[in-house]
């Protein structure tokens, strides 16, 4: 379908490497995956599960074990505002669930989403949907407007255990953060951010956990540069490139066919990102 983002908002996406808000769903429907949420990730949090502040397994990929989230990475709002970006031929790559505790000191460094996910051309679209208040407060998105223009960064690995991504990635190159733009967001909307425009995000000093999705959508013609082959979910228009092997959709909550497909595409993800270079090296 597409045309829901105008025109303006796809030139500013272009020009400033995000556009937000966006409305996906309402409140109450924000509730309802929530609740799902709730339910069905929190166990791998707790810290005898030794997961520490870095992401556990279902929260990674959720949508290939649990309907609720394969229905989110399939909704009609945020895909029709992808294809305006990217075109009609759409797969999700990856997906992870972003949650916060209250008063937890966990943070994201400024990074570009691309550095080791070892896609190429650049076309990845971010869309990190809301599932509760995402504020300055509780510690939202921050972008760098324009960043997104300079090309692929160094990064460097930082060994913290307060932070939230894989490898501690982090950009080397000062940021302005004075041109730091946050983007809160409230439960049911989303916002869609370029693969390499500099964002991060800080503690959450709310009293309420902070939680969101951040789903990386590429169109069929994105291929992965590593030597393992990957798989990623086709959610809109055809296939015509196979550079992926297409995943299954889960039929119930986790059960055992549905914890086969995300352990094998979760199991071929990590092989390949610890090995891929950053991107700069690649491009
Ligand atoms: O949720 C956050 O605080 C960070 C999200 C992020 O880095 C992303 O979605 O790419």
């Amino acid at each position: 379908m597409g045309r829901i983002l105008s025109d303006d908002q796809v030139a500013a996406y272009r020009r400033d490497g995000y556009v937000s808000p966006l409305r996906a769903v309402d409140a109450v429907q924000a509730g309802r995956w929530h609740q799902d949420v709730l339910r069905c990730c929190a166990e791998a949090a707790r810290p005898e599960s030794g997961a520490g502040l870095r992401q556990p397994s279902t929260r990674v990929k959720p949508y290939l074990l649990f309907p609720w989230a394969a229905e989110i990475v399939r909704h009609p709002a945020i895909l029709d505002a992808v294809e305006d970006l990217v075109g009609p031929d759409i797969l999700v790559f990856h997906t992870t669930l972003w949650w916060k505790a209250a008063g937890s000191e966990g943070f994201v460094p400024w990074h570009q989403d691309g550095t080791y996910f070892g896609l190429a051309p650049h076309a990845h679209v971010t869309a990190w949907l809301a599932l509760t208040p995402s504020t300055e407060e509780s510690g939202c998105v921050t972008v760098l407007p324009g960043s997104h223009l300079h090309g692929q960064l160094p990064h460097a690995d930082r060994k913290d255990p307060r932070v939230m991504l894989s490898r501690g990635q982090t950009v080397t190159a000062e940021v302005e953060a004075a041109r730091a733009v946050p983007i809160p967001l409230s439960p049911g909307e989303f916002s869609l951010h370029d693969t390499l425009v500099l964002h991060a995000s800080a503690p959450n000093r709310a009293a309420h956990d902070r939680i969101g999705l951040g789903i990386s959508y590429i169109p069929t013609r994105v291929r992965h540069v590593g030597a393992t082959r990957l798989s990623a979910t086709l959610v809109r228009g055809e296939d015509r490139h196979g550079h992926f092997d297409l995943e299954a959709a889960p039929r119930a909550e986790a059960d055992a066919a549905a914890r086969a497909v995300h352990a094998d595409s979760i199991g071929r993800f990590r092989m390949a990102s610890e090995s891929i270079p950053e991107m700069s090296l690649v491009h």
